[in-house]
């Protein structure tokens, strides 16, 4: 087995250098998976990834793994590769919804079905993908917001300055994660959002973003961060606690995803809310494998379960998160 693997990830290298090669006839036998990887930005990218990687080894399938780290040109790239090895299934988790029509086209051509994975793409075309499996952002955005609206309610607050840290531009969790919060809030007087800055779901630029704000509104001015993942997150927390503010008190604060980090932050008082986003994709993902190479019939979409963990809770319950 681990020669296989190693063979591989030999294969990739190559591929991906220029050098491609097909795949050879002995190889048809086995599933062969060529999977897209985006990046490796965050705990939760980290345990998708760790995720995709047993689930293919459960199913005794080849895994082509290609991080991209976070760069769409190489993503586009790592397609082609998994055209000209022939794969059988592409998975894709594309970091942007824009600018995949003509790869997708060629992966349709050669007749290799596509399972987009975490995120979303915008196409006039739905048949350039088979099916997505991913969270519903929009529900994890609304999830956000009804939390704030209960928190508010408890606070009998009459008015609160909201700010925004949102991940990549035009990815589907930012976009739909930021509409879904808004929808909830929107109309509410009790709220105002001063701005929403991008921390591109990196903790570093979560940090940025959270001095700039503070910098620009004050400690006194913001009452509520909503932050698009722990990550950034996490790099806010750190900059409110040398400003000698109080996370969880002084202001309120709002995650996404639900990795341990963050989870310890909530069960501490210093994170207020977190809505998670599962990243074990990797059963659904190598389940869809199997039937598309048996050729049965799949849905378009599937979302895993997902739930929201809030200071209101019994906070004990929570399990160890494994990212
Ligand atoms: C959501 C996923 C997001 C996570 C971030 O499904 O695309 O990307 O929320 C990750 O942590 O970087």
């Amino acid at each position: 087995m681990k020669r296989r693997m190693l063979c591989l990830l030999v294969l990739l290298c190559m591929l991906l250098s220029g050098c491609a090669a097909s795949r050879q006839e002995e190889d048809k036998g086995a599933v062969v998976v060529g999977f897209s990887q985006l990046g490796s930005e965050s705990s939760w990218r980290i345990g998708n990834t760790a995720s995709m990687e047993k689930a293919a080894r459960a199913h005794g399938y080849g895994l082509m793994l290609d991080n991209a780290n976070q760069k769409q040109e190489r993503q586009i790239s790592a397609i082609r590769s998994f055209i000209a090895y022939q794969v059988d299934v592409i998975a894709l988790s594309p970091i942007v919804e824009t600018g995949w029509d003509n790869v997708l086209r060629e992966a349709k051509d050669a007749g290799i079905p596509v399972i987009l994975t975490d995120r979303m793409i915008d196409t006039a075309d739905d048949s350039l993908y088979t099916v997505y499996i991913g969270a519903d952002f929009l529900q994890e955005g609304r999830r956000a917001g009804e939390y704030l609206l209960k928190k508010a309610d408890a606070m009998g607050a009459d008015h609160l300055n909201v700010v925004e840290i949102s991940g990549t531009i035009d990815s589907t969790p930012m976009r739909e994660r930021q509409q879904g919060f808004m929808q909830v809030i929107d109309g509410d007087p009790r709220f105002t959002v001063l701005e929403s800055v991008s921390g591109d779901f990196l903790r570093s630029k979560g940090e940025e973003c959270a001095r700039y704000l503070l910098e620009k509104y004050g400690a006194d001015g913001i009452d509520v961060i909503y932050s698009h993942n722990d990550g950034m997150t996490l790099g806010a927390l750190d900059v409110l606690d040398a400003a000698g503010i109080r996370p969880g008190e002084d202001v309120v604060i709002i995650s996404v995803d639900g990795e341990q980090a963050a989870v310890d932050a909530l069960k501490a008082g210093r994170v207020n809310c977190i809505v998670e986003c599962t990243p074990d994709l990797g059963d659904d993902v190598m389940d869809m494998v199997e039937a598309l190479t048996q050729g049965k019939a799949v849905p378009k979409a599937m979302h895993p379960e997902e739930t929201v963990f809030t200071e209101f809770d019994d906070l004990s319950q929570i399990g160890p998160r494994g990212y």
